[in-house]
């Protein structure tokens, strides 16, 4: 879905939670004015309390289910490979650099001095994963690789004067 599609998804259900909203205000404050036993108003508090918890465990289960759909985890049936990346002031060792494409890699992510951090930015230059490289660490990150061309590594933790140029290529062969 495009980001647009998106913003107005979220625009319409704000919307109409918005308008829910006031129409509860509403009907509060006239009720508030009636002169109604505290009986029937408990009464109709706990009816209506049955219908929330359906509303809330609809909402709450739907939710799962659309969004499970959209788990960043990796699914793809392609071969898995190891990537072993290192960052160091001001670049970065990758071995191996390039993965044929639909691979699941696992970049195994560390540094040799300070904190960098990994991203990886596919063919359009859309961040699709990004790890932490830490000294003594090793960080790991799992991403399927399904568009072929040239990728690349930028630093993403300023690590120093020449932090802007870590920047790296790495290839998925068709
Ligand atoms: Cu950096």
């Amino acid at each position: 879905m495009s980001a647009g599609g998106l913003q107005i998804i979220v625009l319409v259900v704000f919307a109409v939670l918005t308008l829910a909203l006031f129409a509860i205000f509403y009907v509060v404050a006239r009720q508030s004015r009636r002169n109604v036993a505290a009986e029937v108003v408990t009464e109709q508090g706990y009816r209506l309390r049955r219908y929330w918890l359906a509303f809330l465990a609809l909402a709450l289960l739907s939710g799962l289910v659309v969004s499970a759909f959209a788990l960043p985890y990796p699914s793809g049936s392609g071969p898995r490979t190891d990537v072993e990346v290192t960052g160091y002031q001001f670049n970065w060792t990758v071995t191996p650099d390039h993965v044929p494409v639909g691979s699941t890699v696992r970049f195994k992510v560390t540094s040799s001095d300070v904190n960098h951090g990994l991203g990886l930015y596919d063919p359009n230059g859309e961040l699709v994963g990004q790890v932490q490289a830490m000294p003594t660490y090793v960080n790991t990150v799992e991403i399927t690789l399904d568009t072929p061309g040239e990728y690349t590594i930028n630093c993403l933790e300023y690590c120093g004067l020449k932090h802007h140029e870590m920047i790296r290529n790495f290839t998925v062969d068709p």
